[in-house]
């Protein structure tokens, strides 16, 4: 078995839903198995910034297929709860980021795992240190505790814990 974590991301409608909804329909997949999820938390727009404020959360999933295949899964069930790519970074109805697939490394051009900017976003260390506190980065060597505590404080308290 494979163990991948996930990172979710919504800033579209009812963002709770979609990310509960991303959850239950990868749950449905019989090679699926969620493991364990971290809290939800409200994080303010990075990359492109004049948007909506997203929803984040991190799973962790066990599951029997191959990162290309839990890929084709994963944006599938994007465009099932009708993300649209208007444009690059911009809003989304729910975006499913393959973060870590065990300790692979690939680079290809639908999928670069570790995920390229994982190592320096709060909104995704943040829920994931929930989830997975002992993490260590197949690629850097770095722990996860390390990278949140490279993270300014600015952006650290930005990350807030959605209360619904
Ligand atoms: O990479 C995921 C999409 N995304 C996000 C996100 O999920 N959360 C926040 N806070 N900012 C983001 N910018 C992009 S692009």
């Amino acid at each position: 078995m494979n163990k991948v974590y996930i990172g979710l991301g919504s800033n579209v409608g009812d963002r709770e839903k979609f990310l509960l909804d991303a959850i239950e329909l990868l749950e449905s997949n019989k090679d699926i198995h969620v493991v364990k999820k971290s809290p939800v938390y409200e994080t303010p727009p990075v990359e492109y910034e004049d948007q909506d404020d997203f929803l984040n959360m991190a799973i962790e999933v066990s599951t029997s297929l191959t990162s290309i295949e839990l890929l084709n899964v994963c944006q599938a069930i994007e465009e099932k709860l009708e993300r649209v790519r208007e444009f690059k970074n911009g809003p989304r109805t729910v975006d499913l980021d393959i973060l870590l697939f065990n300790t692979e490394n690939r680079d290809l051009d639908r999928l670069r795992i570790p995920h390229p900017r994982l190592q320096q976003r709060a909104f995704v260390l943040v829920p994931l240190f929930d989830i997975a506190p002992d993490l260590v980065m197949p690629d850097s060597g770095k722990h996860i505790e390390d990278l949140i505590n490279n993270i300014s404080t600015k952006e650290l308290n930005g990350v807030v814990k959605w209360e619904g």
